[in-house]
């Protein structure tokens, strides 16, 4: 057990082959891809699924002595979804809920993996089940009606046999005004002022994400290559500053996509850079987080565009950083979560290249005061759904209903 603040911690150690098979295996080369839309990319093995839901099975004897009676138990993302029915199975009455922070997929996607039947009657074991958007609720409510699971009595209420649970949308948040004041600061910083000097008054754009395919830093860099193309009187003028810690490295997609990204930004410089002048800055590792939200303040334009995103933190971020006085743009793809609630953002289809090319151009374009608009609207969202009052409304949630037990799952 591990005390920090006000915090427990209990940890537990994972053999080498359970990373292997439960981690590395169903979690991020079948769910991860899944839940992205990316079918092609997922790799189903006996061994991998039952490794998925026997590490489940031993998370939750191993929670099972630490639970108390009154206890809310609140479980987080895709690679635990079995667990609530684990406990069940054990005995726990408890209330528990799940947040899933990826999207659900439609059902045509999600109904393509093999233990599809198991997952979503996983699911049914929870009192609270939390998703991103209005979307991912109803693609899950249409999995599971369509498999004839459950049945539903309004939008938000589902019963399976004996049971019944809600699901609802829990757009999650940041903490706005403390990222607010954190950019403010970092303003101040020699970090800040270096970064300043080495622009030369260069106009900075910024994309920041896990290097991750979801992400579509592939489709950005040829967006922005293709807009550098279009418009010559930019060049020199902007540069481009992608920053990709990596993630997952043992995951073989997750290597190549490594190579190719900074190839691609390699040959990019090659062929449209100057003696002094370089179009991306590509840094392939992880910055404090004083510096990033400097970086976000610094920017005239973030450049966010997923294929597919349960919500993207760094969109609100990038808005939360900016100056109300001179506020950057944020362009944001239309398939992240997050696009749900900042409809003032200047909105793009990551696949069209060239479209969000067009868009970069009018983003850098846009006057003051539409800049100014768009942020007070974006703000205004951010300001009314911060992560705490995203913690205070699914807690709620869950601590009103009746303890049961979970009848359905053998
Ligand atoms: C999953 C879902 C959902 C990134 N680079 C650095 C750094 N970061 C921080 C960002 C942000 C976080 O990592 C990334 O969050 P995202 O939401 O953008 O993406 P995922 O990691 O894929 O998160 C996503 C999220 O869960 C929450 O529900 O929004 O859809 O995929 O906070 O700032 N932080 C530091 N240095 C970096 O270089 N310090």
């Amino acid at each position: 057990m591990l005390r920090d603040s006000n915090i427990d911690y209990a940890l537990t150690d994972l053999t080498d082959r359970d990373v292997e098979e439960y981690y590395q295996g169903f979690a991020n080369r079948v769910l991860w891809p899944i839940c992205h839309y990316r079918l092609d990319l997922a790799e189903y093995g006996r061994r991998e699924m039952a490794g998925y839901f026997r590490v489940n099975h031993f998370f939750a004897s191993r929670l099972l002595p630490l639970i108390g009676e009154d206890d809310l138990i609140w479980i987080h993302d895709y690679h635990l979804i079995p667990l609530a029915a684990e406990l069940r199975r054990q005995g726990v009455k408890n209330r528990i809920g799940f947040f899933l922070h990826i999207p659900w997929p439609a059902p045509d996607v999600f109904l393509a993996m093999p233990v599809n039947d198991e997952i979503l009657t996983s699911l049914t074991a929870y009192d609270v089940l939390g998703f991103q958007t209005e979307n991912d609720r109803e693609n899950f409510a249409d999995c599971l009606l369509r498999q004839g699971l459950g049945s539903r009595s309004d939008n938000t209420h589902f019963t399976v046999g004996a049971r019944s649970f809600t699901a609802r949308h829990y757009p999650i948040g940041i903490e706005t005004e403390e990222f607010a004041k954190l950019a403010q600061r970092a303003a101040e910083t020699s970090l800040h002022k270096r970064m300043l000097q080495s622009l030369d008054g260069k106009g900075l754009i910024i994309g920041v994400d896990r290097l991750d395919y979801s992400k579509g830093i592939t489709q950005r860099i040829d967006a922005f290559e293709n807009f550098l193309t279009r418009n010559p009187d930019s060049q020199r003028k902007v540069t481009l500053l992608q920053i990709t810690p990596k993630s997952r490295s043992e995951v073989p997609e997750y290597e190549a996509m490594q190579r190719a990204v900074a190839e691609q930004a390699g040959r990019v410089n090659g062929a449209l850079g100057t003696v002094d002048w370089v179009p991306i800055r590509y840094v392939n590792r992880s910055l404090r987080r004083p510096a990033l939200a400097g970086l976000y303040r610094m920017a005239k334009l973030a450049l966010v565009t997923p294929l597919r995103d349960g919500m993207n933190l760094v969109a609100k971020e990038f808005v939360a950083a900016q100056s109300e006085a001179d506020p950057g743009v944020l362009l944001l793809s239309r398939f992240a979560g997050a696009a749900q609630e900042l409809k003032d953002a200047v909105l793009v289809n990551p696949y069209d290249v060239e479209g969000t090319a067009e868009a970069v151009a009018r983003s850098l374009a846009m006057p003051l005061e539409e800049r100014r608009d768009r942020w007070k609207g974006m703000m205004k969202a951010l300001r009314g759904n911060d992560v705490f009052s995203w913690c205070d409304t699914f807690l709620g949630d869950l601590s009103t209903g009746e303890q049961g037990a979970f009848e359905n799952i053998v």
